[in-house]
């Protein structure tokens, strides 16, 4: 199968014939900037898509579909070592990224990671060069294996839409001066995020939900404390997986996240629902509750576009796969996302067909206005 990340390529208006795929290249720097809920512009280390061309925190969300051929391109302008670490991954030992058994990629170097998406599930990529201050300085993000036909595994349940929710902190003082941090063991995240959001920052990452399917979580956290969800019992939530791997399905009210780990919670929550999550941050040590966030769900009934949502038929597109044009039955608004969650189309669709013809091949979500979401696939 084929690499779906070159999607991102479409957005510099760039379209590749096969034979001049390239994957899309992470790169590592360590002169970004992170803007905490206050305003205040803290440096930070981490990964960038060489298209866009600056590091974000976390790290761009790594998604791909269970059997992809991945094969992920890492330069590293930046001066000093780094590496992407799998974490959780199926990799053999030369790709996992852990330089004393694989490599470096020193200063002005490149190099790719392949391995094979065998499992389908949440996981983390990392720096693993001096990993308690790379990665606290803002070196990860997650890496999310899906499947084509919106099951979480083979045989599993069908969702409507994944969620993505990477926990993690730091401490202001560490990242204002990272060449003067003083021994790990004494620091004291200052800053709580869920995406690299705090407070009323969080307000981006509502969740709409849809009582008709359920919305996978994938949980996973990057911080120094322990997390500690707590599910409200209206958002029935189940968890399905642990660490990449299916587990037996239990309901649940809250989950413990250690550093490192990862989890997929269903929710499915009633039409009208309007409420959330408490994520509570506990110091590894002493267990002192340092930072509540919460994370906003809604029923997409509620959102203030949509009329009569749930009423509304998914888009049922044609031909699909497609290679040239894809056009609906109805003519209708959505929007279409790519693999990357990138939107790729804003409008009206009906008499006028969908030029998918520069698109490349992967596998595309659209939402109708009223909030349903169907997939189709683009292949050349
Ligand atoms: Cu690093």
């Amino acid at each position: 199968m084929k690499v779906l990340c070159v999607t991102c390529l479409t957005f510099l208006g760039i379209s590749f014939g096969h034979a001049q795929l390239s994957p899309p290249v992470l790169f590592s720097e360590m002169n970004g900037i992170h803007f905490l809920e206050d305003g205040t512009a803290l440096p930070i280390w981490g990964y960038g898509w060489t298209t866009d061309g600056f590091i974000t925190l976390p790290g761009p969300l790594l998604h791909y579909q269970e059997g992809d051929d991945v094969v992920l391109a890492f330069h590293n302008p930046s001066p000093e070592s780094h590496t992407i670490h799998l974490h959780g991954l199926d990799v053999d030992q030369a790709n996992d990224g852990v330089p004393s058994t694989s490599f470096y990629v020193a200063s002005g170097e490149s190099t790719t990671y392949e391995f094979v998406a065998t499992h389908p599930g949440t996981f983390l990529y990392h720096c693993h060069v001096t990993t308690t201050l790379h990665l606290t300085m803002g070196m990860y993000g997650m890496v999310l294996v899906t499947r084509s036909d919106g099951a979480i595994f083979e045989n599993g349940p069908v969702v409507n839409q994944d969620v993505p929710l990477l926990f993690s902190d730091l401490e202001m003082a560490t990242n204002l001066d990272p060449v003067g941090s003083f021994p790990f063991h004494d620091m004291r995240p200052d800053v709580f995020m869920v995406n690299g959001k705090s407070g009323s920052q969080l307000e981006e990452e509502l969740i709409w939900t849809s009582p008709e399917a359920p919305t996978a979580l994938r949980l996973a956290s990057a911080a120094y404390s322990r997390i500690r969800c707590s599910f409200p019992s209206e958002l029935n939530a189940q968890l399905w997986m642990s660490d990449g791997r299916a587990v037996p399905a239990e309901a649940i009210d809250s989950l413990d996240i250690y550093p490192g780990e990862r989890f997929t919670v269903l929710i499915q929550p009633d039409e009208g629902y309007d409420g959330g999550f408490h994520a509570e941050f506990l110091h590894m040590i002493d267990d002192q509750l340092e930072s509540t966030q919460w994370v906003q769900v809604k029923d997409n009934s509620l959102h203030p576009s949509n009329l009569i949502s749930l009423q509304e038929p998914s888009v049922d597109w044609y031909p699909n796969p497609a290679s040239d044009f894809i056009q609906t039955e109805v003519e209708r608004n959505c929007k279409v996302w790519d693999s990357w969650g990138r939107l790729m189309f804003d409008g009206l669709i009906g008499a006028d067909r969908l030029d998918v013809s520069t698109w490349p091949d992967g596998v595309y979500t659209s939402r109708a206005a009223g909030g349903k979401v169907s997939r189709f696939v683009v292949s050349h």
